[in-house]
């Protein structure tokens, strides 16, 4: 883990000139597609009408790095995450008409560790150096990302979501104690693209296609959490209702903002996307490639910059009545 990793958030600068920092952290299981909800944020800003600017130096080596991997003809996915531990971008305004102060522009600093270093730790273990350093950086952040994969639930062997969660928020609030837990959380149900997951939201009636071109499905965020209820009672997913259970007793309800997303979204034909009752080799974006992921086309993201932007909105919100 880098040097720059190790240093708490730094509070916001006063500088008026620069617009506002906000920091924010990625928490989930090994391979809930952090790094993979990263990459896809630069399309996700763009496609939003925002400019995306890494800081020069390890930000921008990384971006380059995930989009080089990215690009025809090879196309891969991330499979690990790859330093820096820690970006710096700055997102430009939202281009609209009468923007609000979710549309203004904000520079993020964000944090993805891989999913093993918040593991639990066997009895006995020693607390590794990474994971404390992560604490030591959530209990100064802004704001938390947490993914949910449902696909790890539904496989047997690797339903072990809370694993990964229980014993590091438990760290999190011995860290935190006196000053209170970060008030700031986005739960993020992730893979939304995945067939059988999608296949069975949209048979419950929560994906809609999105009246305008590119008409992507999504569930749309007034749903969203209703949606994780529903999702956390099937009986595979367990862990997932444990965990919802956790961060409503660590966080309190008004903390946690619901999404349901997808970072390398569905493809399109001719700009569209298919409708849904067309066979899945119509619309899934990704195929297995060896023990890694390749695009198909471009990434297409469902709700990657929302709970980012949601985030960002509540904090200087809560800054504005400081
Ligand atoms: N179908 C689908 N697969 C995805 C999506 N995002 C990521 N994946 C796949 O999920 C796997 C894990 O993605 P990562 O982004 O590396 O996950 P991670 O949470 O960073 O993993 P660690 O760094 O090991 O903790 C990869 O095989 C990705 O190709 C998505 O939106 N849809
Ligand atoms: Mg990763």
């Amino acid at each position: 883990m880098s040097e720059e990793t190790l240093r708490p958030p730094q509070a916001p600068p006063t500088d008026p000139t620069l617009p506002p920092l906000v920091t924010h952290a990625l928490f989930g299981a090994p391979q809930s597609g952090k790094t993979t909800l990263l990459a896809a944020l630069e399309t996700a800003a763009t496609n939003n009408g925002r400019s995306f600017t890494p800081e020069p130096g390890p930000s921008t080596d990384f971006f380059t790095k995930l989009r080089t991997a990215m690009a025809p003809p090879k196309r891969f996915l991330p499979d690990r995450t790859e330093l820096p531990d820690t970006l710096h971008i700055t997102f430009g305004p939202r281009r609209a008409a009468r923007p609000r102060p979710v549309d203004l522009a904000f520079r993020l600093r964000i944090m993805d560790v891989a999913g093993r270093v918040t593991r639990d730790e066997e009895a006995g273990e020693a607390p590794s150096a990474e994971r404390e350093a992560f604490i030591e950086f959530l209990a100064a952040c802004d704001g938390i990302l947490f993914l949910v994969d449902p696909r790890r639930e539904s496989e047997r062997e690797q339903r072990d979501t809370n694993r990964h969660f229980r014993s590091a928020l438990t760290r999190l609030a011995q860290r935190t104690g006196l000053h209170g837990m970060p008030r700031h959380v986005a739960l993020c149900v992730t893979m939304l693209d995945h067939d059988p997951l999608l296949r069975r939201a949209a048979e419950a009636g929560f994906v809609t296609q999105d009246p305008h071109p590119p008409h992507l499905p999504r569930v749309r965020d007034r749903h969203a959490r209703d949606f994780f209820e529903w999702l956390s009672h099937w009986p595979e997913q367990g862990g997932a209702r444990e965990m919802h259970e956790a961060l409503l007793a660590a966080f309190g309800e008004d903390a946690i903002s619901y999404f349901v997303c997808s970072s390398v979204g569905f493809r399109l034909h001719d700009g569209r996307a298919v409708a849904m009752d067309r066979g899945r080799e119509n619309w899934q974006n990704i195929s297995p490639s060896g023990d890694r992921h390749k695009l198909l086309g471009p990434m297409n993201p469902v709700n990657v910059l929302e709970p980012v932007e949601t985030l960002v909105a509540r904090v200087l919100e809560e800054r504005d009545h400081a």
